[in-house]
């Protein structure tokens, strides 16, 4: 039998269709509109009943009582369990207020329906720190989006002539935008791609433009500094439909390419020629990524990419990038019964706090600096969901620090983890396939496509919803919880788009809420303050920050940069693999197999000035820790600069990039640190 449901292994959200027999999964491929020959084929997904039935999966609620130290887990039913959670957050919110008890969610659990069944048991409990990974995720860059033109755009690849990918890997990371890069290649667009690594991309872009990591805000202002300077930018659009036009201007003026060309590893020609092809091609896209997450810089680097998309008129254009039409929902997060003056943990960041009715919080490192450091107050219990924080948070070690202070930690997962051996409970959560859900991908944007069980839950595995409302009820919130199936909660949540979930799973493919519509603005304006772009922003003014990007100079993005005599390399976090996310599935041996380990990637001049050979095992530190790793060889660097694997921290602690990252250096409006790329040291094992 075939089931369609989505696959949420990674955040790519492909609509697949499912084998099933006697009702396991058997196989599972994704549906791509290109002919088969050509369809990317993702290893994860090859691997879906590996996953789904690891003898590894967690199967039963565990308990440990930490009083006793050589008592490890003892394995419970879900009522002993989950009353086990209820009595913590009853008694922690007793003795110290409900806002002592915190959320944190992993990439897993995404932002769509799932994120706002936690946010409402947690407000209703009386607490309003439910924090996502964001800060160092899509959701800073979103923010720069938000700011410039109202919302976060969606790059019209398909149709496009000229596609710039800005720190991006499709590839490994998204295979339904790799298989439109590759259509639109076909039909002769041209392909720009920014990176500091040479990627499988790169290597079949007409242009490359190797970066030097982090200074992507630098570039994207030379490249505004050439269009303006040129006058090569959409004069109707920008008098119309922009403002702070001649602020930018002024400000570009000290970005021109032969300022900043040497400080950016590149050429002042190569920099024009980019310019010029972007803003003499149209339709052009861009397409950004988690390249420009992660950094110091992240929210004015963004801000200016935007920009480049209103100088050049592309925004809202069939082929440009899309200004989406989102999936109207309920608001089912009962925001308004937190009492009124209790601030979050994250209220440093009151502009990243509010910037979207939905998003919530995501300045992830203040909620270790509430737990290590009582600001704004200590936190005391936390539930992790979908997440491994011990692992995937900027300086692990200040992190692990953080969560074994706790009174009490909760982890829900599929897997035994790094964060989850901290944990006092944990809760066994079903895989993607064992369950219903809206995603995030489902309501950005006009096509609704759900996220639908197709087979039991493995063991004694619950979804997490079910989790969630289970525990809602034993906290007393029957009546925030009155849903019986998830379906019930979803038709309620999708009420306004005039949708059920009956409706959607008989349209596998999807419901479009709206049909696709170009050049909105021109009837309602942007939704920013001003109705326009903001090429200048009165609020960020009013915070005090740069009203258009580096009005202030661009700066370090670079951490320990006052220590490169010591720290000489600029370390990059590596690559996502196509076979793994995140610290994720390297227990599955058939993903293993193909690729058993991570690698250090150094330029050829550096490993022989350093005497180093292939495979020879390397340590790599910072101020804040450091890893072992062995060293692969490889021109796909700059000198200069080396290429760290990423995730392998679940498998061996010495392993893990994040010991090497450094939070005490934060972007001030998303908080997010630079886990991206920071200076460090290489030496070979023992000298
Ligand atoms: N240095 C460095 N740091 C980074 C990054 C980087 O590239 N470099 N990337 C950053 C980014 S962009 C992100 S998004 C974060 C990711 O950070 P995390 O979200 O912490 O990353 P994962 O390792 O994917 O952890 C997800 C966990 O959820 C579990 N899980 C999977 N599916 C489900 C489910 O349906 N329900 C439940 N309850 N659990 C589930 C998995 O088993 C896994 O343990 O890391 C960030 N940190
Ligand atoms: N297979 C797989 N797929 C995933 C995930 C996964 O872990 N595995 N994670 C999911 C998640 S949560 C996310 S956020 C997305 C992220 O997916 P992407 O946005 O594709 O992010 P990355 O692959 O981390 O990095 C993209 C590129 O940025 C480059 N880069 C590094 N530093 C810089 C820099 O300073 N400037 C520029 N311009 N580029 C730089 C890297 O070399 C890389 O090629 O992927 C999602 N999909
Ligand atoms: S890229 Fe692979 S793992 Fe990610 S959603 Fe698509 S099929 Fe699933
Ligand atoms: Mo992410």
């Amino acid at each position: 039998m075939k089931k369609d449901t989505v696959c949420r292994l990674c955040s790519a959200c492909c609509p697949v269709e499912v084998d099933i027999r006697d009702g396991r999964l058997i196989a599972a491929h994704r549906k791509s509109f290109l002919p088969p020959t050509q369809q990317l084929k993702c290893p994860k997904l090859q691997a879906a009943a590996d996953i789904t039935y690891s003898r590894k999966r967690l199967v039963t609620p565990l308990l440990r009582d930490r009083r006793n130290p050589s008592g490890g887990f003892r394995q419970v039913e879900w009522d002993e369990a989950l009353d086990a959670v209820a009595t913590r957050m009853q008694d922690v919110k007793r003795r110290h207020g409900a806002q002592s008890v915190a959320w944190l969610r992993g990439m897993a659990a995404d932002w769509g329906a799932p994120w706002d069944y936690a946010s409402r048991l947690m407000h209703a409990f009386g607490s309003p720190n439910v924090i996502g990974n964001g800060s160092v995720c899509h959701v800073a860059r979103e923010m720069a989006h938000n700011f410039t033109y109202g919302a976060m755009t969606i790059p019209q690849i398909k149709d496009s002539r000229c596609i710039v990918i800005w720190g991006k890997n499709d590839r490994n990371t998204c295979p339904p935008a790799f298989e439109a890069i590759l259509y639109a290649r076909q039909r002769g667009a041209r392909l720009i791609v920014i990176d500091p690594v040479r990627t499988a991309l790169a290597e079949m872009a007409d242009t490359w433009l190797q970066i030097k990591p982090g200074h992507d805000g630098l570039l994207a202002m030379a490249m505004i500094a050439t269009i303006i300077e040129e006058e090569l930018h959409d004069r109707d659009f920008v008098q119309n439909w922009c403002i702070g036009f001649d602020k930018l201007k002024r400000v570009a003026q000290n970005f021109s390419p032969e300022t900043v060309a040497e400080e950016l590893w590149l050429d002042a020609a190569a920099i024009r020629k980019i310019a010029r092809h972007y803003a003499t091609t149209a339709p052009a896209c861009i397409v950004d990524g988690n390249g420009l997450d992660m950094q110091l810089q992240v929210f004015d680097a963004t801000r200016a990419v935007c920009m480049l998309r209103a100088l050049t008129g592309n925004l809202d254009r069939p082929g440009g990038d899309l200004i989406p039409q989102p999936v109207p929902t309920r608001d089912i997060q009962l925001k308004e019964r937190l009492p009124s003056g209790l601030p979050p943990v994250t209220c440093d960041y009151p502009l990243f706090n509010g910037f979207h009715a939905n998003w919530g919080l995501h300045a992830q490192s203040s909620l270790v600096d509430a737990i290590l450091e009582k600001r704004p107050y200590p936190v005391r219990m936390l539930i992790v969901q979908s997440g491994n924080p011990a692992v995937t948070m900027t300086d692990t070690n200040r992190v692990r620090k953080a969560l074994q202070s706790l009174e009490c930690l909760v982890a829900i997962d599929l897997f035994a983890t790094q964060t989850s051996r901290l944990a006092d409970i944990v809760l066994p959560a079903a895989g993607c396939f064992e369950k219903t859900q809206l995603n995030r991908a489902s309501l950005r944007h006009s096509l609704v496509i759900l996220q639908n069980q197709i087979i039991d839950c493995v063991g004694n595995s619950w979804p997490d919803w079910k989790i969630t409302f289970e525990l809602g009820r034993r906290l007393g919130l029957e009546k925030e919880f009155p849903w019986k199936t998830v379906e019930e909660a979803i038709d309620f949540q999708l009420e306004p788009a005039d949708l059920t979930t009956a409706q959607l799973q008989t349209h596998p493919q999807g419901i479009g809420t709206r049909q696709v519509a170009f050049a909105k603005y021109r009837e309602s304006g942007f939704k920013t303050p001003s109705g326009k772009v903001e090429l200048c922003s009165g609020r960020l003014d009013a915070h005090g920050y740069s009203s258009s990007p580096f009005e202030q100079g661009f700066g370090t993005p670079l951490s320990f940069a006052d220590r490169r005599t010591t720290y000489p390399f600029i370390g990059i976090s590596g690559e996502r693999s196509s076979r793994y996310t995140h610290s994720q599935f390297r227990q599955i041996e058939s993903l293993r197999q193909q690729e058993p380990e991570g690698y250090v990637d150094i330029h050829p001049y550096d490993a022989r000035r350093l005497g180093i050979s292939d495979n020879q095992l390397l340590k790599i530190s910072t101020p804040k820790g450091s890893i072992h790793m062995k060293a692969r060889i490889s021109d796909i660097v700059h000198t200069g600069s080396v290429l760290i694997a990423w995730g392998w921290g679940e498998v061996d602690p010495t392993l893990s990039l994040n010991n090497l990252t450094d939070d005490t250096c934060r972007n001030p409006i998303t908080a997010t640190p630079s886990n991206r790329c920071f200076m460090c040291r290489v030496e070979k094992c023992g000298d």
